[in-house]
């Protein structure tokens, strides 16, 4: 691809978050995300792309926007598939919790895995941990060889997992292995691209998510050059039959993130909700102030972006 998509992606997810941002605290999940989808489909309609959505709101039947095989863009070259998540944290917007983003990421067709609404088994780093993790080994061998390859000890590693009773066991031996656990109520892209940002304060992605949640969160850790593992989780056959659709034959294969995203890949986040990797949208008088992470495989650029947006020349916010 010729162009720098990244900047322009940064503006669907700004929009998207400032569309949303309404909702945090409103215990309405479904308006939220609603609101976000709606946003992101009208401004990524602006762009000059041939798009077509492989990770999106649901099937088409199901998702009246963003839906799995939705055109997008202006129908220009380049041709490219999408991957969004307008609102990843639903539950935590409508609650006013920590760790909402808004976010979308671009392939050239064909570049992303395409993952079914399922269940995927992940470990992720950043690039000072690279080639260290191996999904195969127990946590307990996880946290000691990252702990080796950042030069620190376990117990100064924070390792974060969603708090679900899926992950008892393995929160278990993590904190017998010495590190730090931060348990998350959803939402777990942003602590992924967390781990590969010095001072984040976070070291380490692990446990069971959404597969769909995967590629977003291996998109962003390609153009980090952080490393990621990935393994779909089958909870019955249909799971398996619905894969074999989409092209998927091996259950058990690992998937790190380069084969998840294929290719040069763009990025972008915004913060809905304060979180470890960036800040919520706040509101001052006459308008708002957003916080993006911005990136591309390619060049490697990773970019954070503070906007002020003003509503007397934004009308719809
Ligand atoms: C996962 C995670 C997402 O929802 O899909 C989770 O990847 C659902 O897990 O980030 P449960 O079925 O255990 O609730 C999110 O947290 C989205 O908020």
């Amino acid at each position: 691809m010729d162009r720098n998509l990244a900047l322009e992606l940064a503006r669907v997810t700004e929009a998207a978050a400032l569309a949303c941002a309404r909702w945090v605290g409103k215990g309405d999940k479904m308006a939220a995300d609603e609101a976000a989808t709606n946003a992101m489909r009208r401004t990524l309609g602006a762009m000059q792309i041939s798009g077509t959505v492989v990770i999106g709101e649901g099937e088409m039947d199901e998702a009246p926007m963003l839906y799995i095989g939705e055109k997008v863009g202006s129908g220009d070259s380049p041709e490219v598939d999408i991957a969004v998540d307008p609102l990843e944290g639903t539950s935590i917007c409508a609650k006013g919790m920590n760790g909402a983003i808004a976010t979308i990421a671009l392939a050239p067709r064909g570049g992303f895995l395409h993952a079914p609404d399922m269940y995927m088994e992940k470990i992720a780093v950043g690039p000072s941990a690279k080639g260290a993790i191996d999904i195969n080994a127990s946590p307990t061998e996880n946290v000691k060889r990252v702990a080796e390859a950042k030069g620190c000890r376990p117990e100064d590693l924070t390792v974060v997992l969603l708090d679900r009773p899926r992950h008892d066991k393995i929160v278990h031996e993590i904190r017998k292995a010495g590190a730090r656990i931060h348990l998350i109520t959803d939402g777990d892209v942003a602590p992924a691209i967390a781990a590969a940002v010095d001072g984040s304060g976070v070291d380490m992605l692990m446990g069971i998510g959404g597969a769909p949640e995967g590629v977003l969160a291996a998109a962003a850790l390609k153009c980090m050059d952080g490393d990621m593992q990935g393994r779909l989780v089958f909870m019955t056959n249909e799971e398996r039959d619905r894969s074999k659709k989409m092209g998927i034959d091996d259950f058990d294969r690992v998937y790190n993130a380069g084969d998840m995203a294929q290719g040069d890949v763009f990025f972008a986040a915004t913060g809905v909700t304060n979180g470890d990797l960036l800040k919520g949208v706040r509101y001052f008088a006459g308008g708002a102030e957003t916080h993006t992470i911005v990136m591309r495989s390619k060049s490697r650029t990773v970019r954070f972006i503070e906007s002020q947006h003003y509503f007397d020349s934004k009308p719809g916010f």
